[in-house]
């Protein structure tokens, strides 16, 4: 048997690769509520180096901990909009809303924050980081066929005609971890998303701003590596290189507490 087919199980183990705990999303018009994940997130975790794992939906504070000690960084998915009653305002009447996140969440995320480990926050996960860090939401952003689509200034965010499309620009600010990865004051992103930053909450710095204003991106305070986008990098992947180089510094991040691991 040559060497390279010797391998047991303690050098798979020594081969590290970063181990990604992604937030579950669950399928609110499925009758058994079941968890549902967009492949293109593990997709994008596989193919920057690292794995991604799926945490469970769990009240029991030991098995998130174990498991977050498991896991070498976070990613934050999107979803359904978040029950703006989370953050002092009014339900909409007839939205579809995810219980089981709105009170899944704000136990995790804290866990998560408390263990330093680096996170990517997408859409429905960024919006969460806000509303826990005591900041607030739109809860209801104009669609195409609002009175304020007709404003000249105005930017269609919940654009679900084109998901894979760089639908509107967004200034990205100097000095941010978006500006770091990016390279570059200007990009171009999908929008799929149908609340938005309203008040921005503690700890968080703006990083990246659409043309109409709305907060599209934002550093986060504490973690080794932390970022909020609004828009959608996992879809984008195969024919973005901004939406590569975001998730190839997560993983590089995640990579850095795996090697601290292994030591
Ligand atoms: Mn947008």
């Amino acid at each position: 048997m040559k060497d390279n087919e010797s391998r047991n199980i303690s050098d798979v183990e020594s081969g590290s690769f970063p181990l990604i705990g992604i937030v579950p999303q669950i399928d609110t018009k499925s009758p058994f509520r079941h968890i549902r994940l967009f492949p293109n997130y593990l997709q994008a975790l596989d193919r920057s180096g690292a794995a991604g794992i799926v945490l469970p939906f769990t009240k029991d504070a030991r098995k998130l901990r174990m498991l977050i000690e498991l896991c070498d960084g976070f990613l934050l998915t999107g979803g359904q909009d978040i029950d703006p009653r989370l953050y002092g305002a009014e339900a909409i009447k007839d939205a579809d809303y995810a219980p089981e996140r709105d009170a899944f969440e704000p136990f995790l995320f804290p866990m998560i924050f408390a263990s330093g480990k680096p996170v990517l926050a997408v859409c429905r996960g960024m919006q969460m980081v806000n509303v826990l860090n005591g900041g607030t939401l739109y809860g209801d952003l104009p669609g195409k066929d609002s009175p304020e689509s007709q404003n000249r200034d105005f930017v269609l965010h919940p654009d679900w005609e084109h998901p894979l499309d760089g639908v509107h620009e967004i200034n990205v600010a100097e000095g941010t971890l978006l500006h770091k990865i990016a390279g570059t004051d200007r990009i171009r992103v999908n929008s799929l998303h149908h609340q938005g930053v309203d008040k921005l909450g503690e700890g968080l710095t703006v990083a990246g701003t659409a043309p109409d204003g709305l907060v599209e991106a934002f550093d986060i305070e504490g973690p080794e590596f932390g970022l909020g986008i609004q828009w959608h990098p996992e879809a984008l992947f195969d024919g973005d290189e901004l939406s590569r180089k975001i998730f190839a510094a997560f993983v590089e991040a995640a990579g850095k507490n795996c090697e601290n691991k292994n030591e």
